[in-house]
């Protein structure tokens, strides 16, 4: 099976073809990963001295940013290094925002632009627990952030500075996942959605579409056996390259590589080209019932 969709896109802002749109808004929704090896995002002269990880905060696996109210999280340094980060931050979400609306003009008015991540730390040398770790494959599920069905599609750019791959492997079709572990999956107590929102655990309420999706996360990531013999290749990311994933339903895990910038989007299924090959969609025919 072909996971990779390479696009020859010099600039994120170069005007494209229909049937380039066709090519991109078909692989994305077929689950592949758009590889975009001419795409790079510049750092200026004074931003170079950000590819280190003495400013990200020790407690937290990266810096993250809000467009929305321009805040920035994890992160450490004089107040003009917090405002230069968030400079070329800001930079990397707007360009981030417009390549998107490139590459999918039907995606446009229905995209919601979510956290913008810098990722200093290297991955290979990140100790956390099975949950957190994403050395192992899964698909994308947030605890505190259900998204009730919508799909997660996000932009990454390798900016390591010393030729350094970000390495992934990249498993089996979404609906293959689904049915190895919808069987294990039981339902929520009754009443724990109301509660983990009452009691802030979730910041909105989560759907039984995101309890399978948790559940499918976590189940995947526990399983050594599924771990090892999965369907599964690598995936070598070059440094200076940028490449888009819906990572609800594309089976991802990222190995080693340091220095990466990503932004995240929501997009309702409603927005797809074809809902059917939505996570949401495969669930729900798999299951028979309807999950938000
Ligand atoms: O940091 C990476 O390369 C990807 C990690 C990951 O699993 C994700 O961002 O969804
Ligand atoms: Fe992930």
């Amino acid at each position: 099976m072909q996971v990779i969709e390479t696009l020859a896109i010099p600039h994120g802002d170069a005007p494209l073809g229909e049937e380039q749109q066709q090519q991109a808004i078909n692989a994305i929704e077929n689950g592949k990963v758009i590889f975009l090896p001419q795409l790079t995002f510049k750092l200026t002269a004074l931003e170079q001295r950000f590819l280190s990880p003495n400013y990200v905060d020790p407690k937290a696996k990266n810096i993250s940013f809000d467009i929305h109210s321009h805040t920035l999280c994890g992160v450490q340094g004089s107040p003009n290094d917090k405002q230069q980060l968030q400079a070329m931050m800001k930079r990397f979400a707007i360009q981030a925002r417009q390549l998107v609306e490139h590459l999918f003009p039907h995606y446009q008015t229905a995209l919601e632009q979510a956290r913008t991540s810098f990722r200093p730390v290297q991955v290979s040398d990140r100790k956390t627990s099975y949950r957190k770790d994403d050395k192992r494959l899964h698909v994308d599920a947030f605890p505190a952030t259900p998204n009730q069905g919508k799909r997660i599609l996000r932009v990454f750019s390798n900016i390591n500075p010393q030729g350094e791959d970000r390495v992934w492997r990249v498993g089996e079709p979404f609906e293959n996942v689904a049915k190895r572990f919808l069987p294990q999956i039981s339902n929520p107590p009754p009443g724990s959605a109301k509660l983990l929102k009452l009691l802030k655990i979730t910041k909105s309420y989560r759907t039984h579409y995101d309890h399978i999706m948790l559940q499918i996360h976590d189940r995947m990531k526990a399983d050594e056996t599924y771990q090892q013999q999965a369907q599964q290749c690598e995936v070598r990311f070059p440094p200076n390259t940028t490449w888009i994933v819906q990572t609800d339903q594309v089976s991802h895990a990222a190995m080693s590589g340091q220095y990466l910038l990503e932004q995240t989007f929501y997009l309702p299924v409603t927005a797809m080209q074809d809902p059917q090959r939505s996570p949401l969609r495969i669930l729900e025919k798999l299951t028979s019932r309807s999950l938000i």
